[in-house]
């Protein structure tokens, strides 16, 4: 009798000699002494033995029991232990690895690099500038008199007496045409300041504007050229149409409206029911920004236009909601 229980001890030792793996350890420890474990079944059955042997039987098995619990208890730390002091002995090499999720441009930063790219391919280099302006290069220089209403405390973020945040992206063009003689092919894009906040206003957003000044330029080219744009940034057979405005930059000036991206010119809530949208505006540069920069008037002519880039990625894209490009919410930014 003390034989068999000898045999069980013996045997369940080597067994658990030969893994080290936590798993292994518990299926052997369940093998000996689980619910039909090899001991637990000798322990079941000491009542079929002699009356005399059952004592001791009983004394032996439940001795050996508490030392195989031990024998595995110790393993199972040790096992335990390893992976804790060399994770990488725990890790399966041969399971595939986690993805790196990877960044995403802000829509305002691709939408910008599409409208620079598509005047990019017809011929129009980028040009950049300074974000605080003297007065001079924001509006003197535009031919924005001293008592216009552009230049009031409430729509324009003043730094100094004569220096401000700039309210648009032509104080680059100025200087780009102070600085190089006609030809100039250019568009300037970058953030621009104004002091108002609401539902449908941010007090800095994004614009592209765009210039271009050589001999004998008409209002037939600036047509050609924002009629290629809106077709390649919208739809090839979207149309649009010019509508007059004002502007103290330009003469004469317009704003291009095109057939409603939502509802094609049917009405809509987009396009308030009009079935056009307003996408830009422009117009031939007026000669007094000319002179301002010492362009020969009666050699030069050229056109500008300037675009609000959160408005058009909202037309684009269909998003209804300007504080979406604020709020740095990452479901909304990975889908660009
Ligand atoms: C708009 C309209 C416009 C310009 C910007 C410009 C620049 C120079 C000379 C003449 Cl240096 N004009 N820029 C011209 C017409 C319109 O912007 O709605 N922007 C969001």
């Amino acid at each position: 009798m003390e034989n068999r229980i000898e045999l069980i001890k013996t045997e369940a030792l080597e067994a658990l000699s030969q893994v080290a793996d936590a798993e292994q350890i518990k299926s052997l420890s369940v093998k000996y002494l689980g619910r039909k474990g090899l001991l637990t079944l000798f322990l079941r059955n000491i009542s079929e033995l002699p009356a005399e042997d059952r004592p001791e039987a009983g004394k032996q098995a439940n001795i050996v029991k508490k030392e195989l619990e031990a024998a595995f208890d110790a393993a199972l730390n040790r096992a335990e232990a390893r992976n804790r002091e060399n994770p990488e002995d725990a890790i399966d090499v041969s399971l595939p690895g986690r993805p790196v999720t990877r960044g995403t441009l802000h829509p305002i930063t691709h939408v910008t690099r599409q409208i620079c790219g598509i005047f990019s391919r017809m011929g129009f280099d980028i040009a950049e500038g300074p974000e605080v302006e003297t007065d001079y290069y924001n509006f003197e220089a535009l031919n924005i008199p001293k008592n216009h209403p552009a230049r009031d405390m409430q729509d324009t973020f003043y730094v100094s007496d004569n220096i401000v945040l700039r309210t648009h992206t032509s104080p680059i063009q100025v200087h780009i045409m102070e600085e190089n003689a006609p030809p100039v092919r250019i568009v300037a894009p970058g953030k621009v300041y104004r002091c108002d906040s609401d539902l449908t206003h941010t007090p800095m957003f994004h614009q592209v504007e765009g210039l271009l000044v050589d001999t004998d330029v008409s209002f037939g080219d600036l047509k050609g050229v924002l009629e290629a744009f809106v077709h390649e940034m919208f739809d090839e057979t979207i149309s649009l149409r010019f509508r007059p405005s004002f502007f103290p930059f330009t003469e004469p000036s317009a704003e291009v409206d095109i057939v409603c991206v939502m509802c094609r010119g049917k009405g809509c809530k987009v396009c308030s029911n009009t079935g056009w949208l307003e996408v830009l505006g422009c117009g031939m540069v007026h000669p007094a920004v000319f002179e301002n920069v010492g362009y020969d008037t009666r050699k030069y002519t050229g056109f500008a236009f300037g675009m609000g880039v959160e408005r058009l990625a909202m037309l684009k894209y269909g998003i209804n909601d300007l504080r979406m490009f604020f709020e740095s919410d990452y479901r909304f930014l990975r889908q660009f």
